[in-house]
């Protein structure tokens, strides 16, 4: 019987530079048939695949709440459109118009766990009930690329307020949809590598970092509703922390005393923890990340402590005792 097993330079989000998997990338491409990605009205988030259009549109722009302010310009939104990790649409930033085929209404989404009582609200309903504001924020991935995004949407601590846990809730698991039939990454045979992938995309979060102010859903980016490759339709940002804890087109939240682990950290253990705090003194084991490559310039710049969020979220981790290797990776 032949054992697959995943090896570090078969994953992009754990290889040492994004270019080192270029070539990898580019033979995964070929396979799909998207070796020369063109870029459509669809893919830009003008409109969804069938034309029709978003039922929260009315709600757009959203009014900008002027506490989260910036340091550099905005990352322009053709880039971000065109410049993602959305793992189940593929392994290169090139996945735009494969994100396409994602259905994003009906969308449910399950409240479920440590909770007064479990419910499904559909995203719609949900959106409307809590209202959604604008924030500008950075966005920093462990790749050591970085952006600054207009995302659109509501502070976590509102989610939680809805979901009424209860005291024993110390975490929230949240879960991406899981599809192989429109998603190509979660379907085994493509790609050699996602073999064992742990399926679906799964985050976590300990309920004080749910409710710290930062923590936000997003439902829209640069006065709109999100793009599908940005997530949609309902998104989380958490911008001290490294790009992948913030899990896109989330269908579920759990609330539980368990400590979630992540689709990442199920694939490789000692390089992706739970806290994934940035900083810029403690390394990833196979590469730095004392400084960041600003997206749109290309302009390499110092990388801050928590992501220069340091005055909101510093206090969340005083006293947890717990050392760097397990804070900040
Ligand atoms: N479901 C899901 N969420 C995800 C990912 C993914 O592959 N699947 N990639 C993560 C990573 S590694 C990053 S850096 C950000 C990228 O968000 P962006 O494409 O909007 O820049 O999404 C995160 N959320
Ligand atoms: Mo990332």
């Amino acid at each position: 019987m032949l054992i697959k097993t995943i090896h570090n330079w078969e994953l992009p989000e754990a290889s040492a530079t994004p270019e080192d998997v270029f070539w990898n990338r580019r033979q995964i491409l070929q396979g799909m048939g998207l070796g020369a990605a063109t870029i459509g009205a669809g893919a830009l988030g003008i409109s969804d695949a069938f034309g029709a259009a978003d039922p929260t549109l009315d709600l757009y722009p959203a009014k900008r709440n002027e506490t989260y302010k910036l340091d550099r310009p905005i990352t322009a939104e053709k880039l971000n459109l065109e410049y993602n990790n959305f793992y189940e649409f593929g392994s290169t930033k090139r996945i735009a118009e494969a994100a396409q085929a994602l259905p994003i209404r009906p969308w449910e989404i399950k409240i479920d766990g440590m909770v007064e009582k479990e419910f499904t609200i559909g995203i719609d309903e949900l959106i409307r009930k809590i209202g959604i504001e604008e924030r500008l924020y950075r966005h920093r991935c462990v790749e050591a690329w970085s952006m600054t995004v207009p995302w659109s949407g509501f502070a976590m601590s509102k989610l939680v307020d809805l979901a009424q846990p209860t005291s024993a809730a110390k975490f929230i698991r949240m879960e991406t949809f899981h599809n192989p039939e429109i998603a190509p990454g979660q379907k085994p045979p493509l790609f050699s590598w996602s073999n064992k992938l742990p399926w679906p995309y799964v985050e976590g979060v300990s309920m004080a970092e749910a409710r710290n102010e930062l923590s936000f859903l997003v439902t829209g980016a640069y006065g709109k509703p999100v793009a599908k490759q940005m997530g949609a339709p309902l998104r989380l940002a958490l911008p001290w922390k490294y790009g992948f804890k913030s899990i896109k087109s989330i269908v579920r939240f759990s609330f539980t005393d368990k400590q979630p682990v992540s689709f990442w950290e199920t694939i490789l253990p000692n390089e992706y923890g739970f806290y994934a705090n940035v900083n810029p003194a403690v390394n990833h084991p196979r590469w730095s990340q004392a400084s960041e490559r600003v997206l749109g310039t290309n302009e390499r710049v110092p990388t801050l402590l928590y992501n220069g969020y340091h005055e909101q979220v510093a206090k969340l981790y005083v006293n947890l005792g717990l050392p760097p290797h397990v804070l900040y990776r």
